[in-house]
């Protein structure tokens, strides 16, 4: 069964906020950079930085991380070796990084891209921003800026629709 809880103006709203929040919380844009977790942690970091363009008329890179393989059934050392073989196309070396994803659950994927992040350079500071909580964390990760939460049971899923790879902006709750 599966029930529709966030529309897109919901879904817009939510990453102005978060866009506003950032703003704010970084007092300005200076030395701020987004990275996206692929696929659809990309998008809401392209949008974000759409916002910001929007907002505060700044062009803030925007970078990608695939970590999606990392959770398969690959063995140990060739995990490792594509998790730190990951390429930005600029320097995160004293920048404050907004990690950006569409949902966080255990928080295995978060706790892996940090370690791909901390491989490419320094950054000043990494803050979490995430579409969706759901709780049910396994690891000490905690967002710092939260689009819904979505209390669920383990066994549900959320399914995030983004127009950029699906046919509507959307959220809902797949029972
Ligand atoms: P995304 O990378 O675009 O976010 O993990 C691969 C895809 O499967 C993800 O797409 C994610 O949205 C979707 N997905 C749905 N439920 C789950 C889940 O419980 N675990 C993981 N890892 N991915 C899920
Ligand atoms: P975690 O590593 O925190 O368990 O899971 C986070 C990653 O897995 C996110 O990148 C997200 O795409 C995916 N994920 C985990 N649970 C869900 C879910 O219920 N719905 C969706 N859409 N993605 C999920
Ligand atoms: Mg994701």
């Amino acid at each position: 069964m599966s029930k529709q809880i966030v529309d897109a103006i919901g879904i817009k709203r939510a990453l102005m906020r978060m866009t506003y929040e950032i703003v704010e919380r970084n007092k300005g844009t200076k030395n701020l950079v987004l990275i996206g977790i692929k696929t659809r942690g990309l998008y809401l970091a392209q949008r974000i930085a759409g916002n910001l363009k929007r907002l505060e008329d700044v062009d803030i890179p925007v970078g990608a991380l695939d970590i999606s393989k990392y959770r398969d059934d690959l063995p140990e050392d060739e995990k490792k070796s594509m998790i730190h073989n990951q390429q930005l196309d600029f320097d995160i070396t004293d920048k404050n990084v907004i990690l950006v994803d569409d949902v966080l659950f255990t928080g295995r994927t978060i706790r892996a891209a940090l370690d791909a992040l901390m491989d490419q350079g320094r950054p000043a500071k990494i803050n979490l921003a995430i579409l969706v909580d759901r709780g049910h964390r396994e690891l000490p990760i905690r967002p710092d800026f939260i689009g819904k939460n979505i209390p669920t049971a383990v066994d549900e899923q959320v399914k995030v629709s983004l127009t950029e790879v699906d046919d509507q902006d959307a959220i809902s709750l797949i029972k």
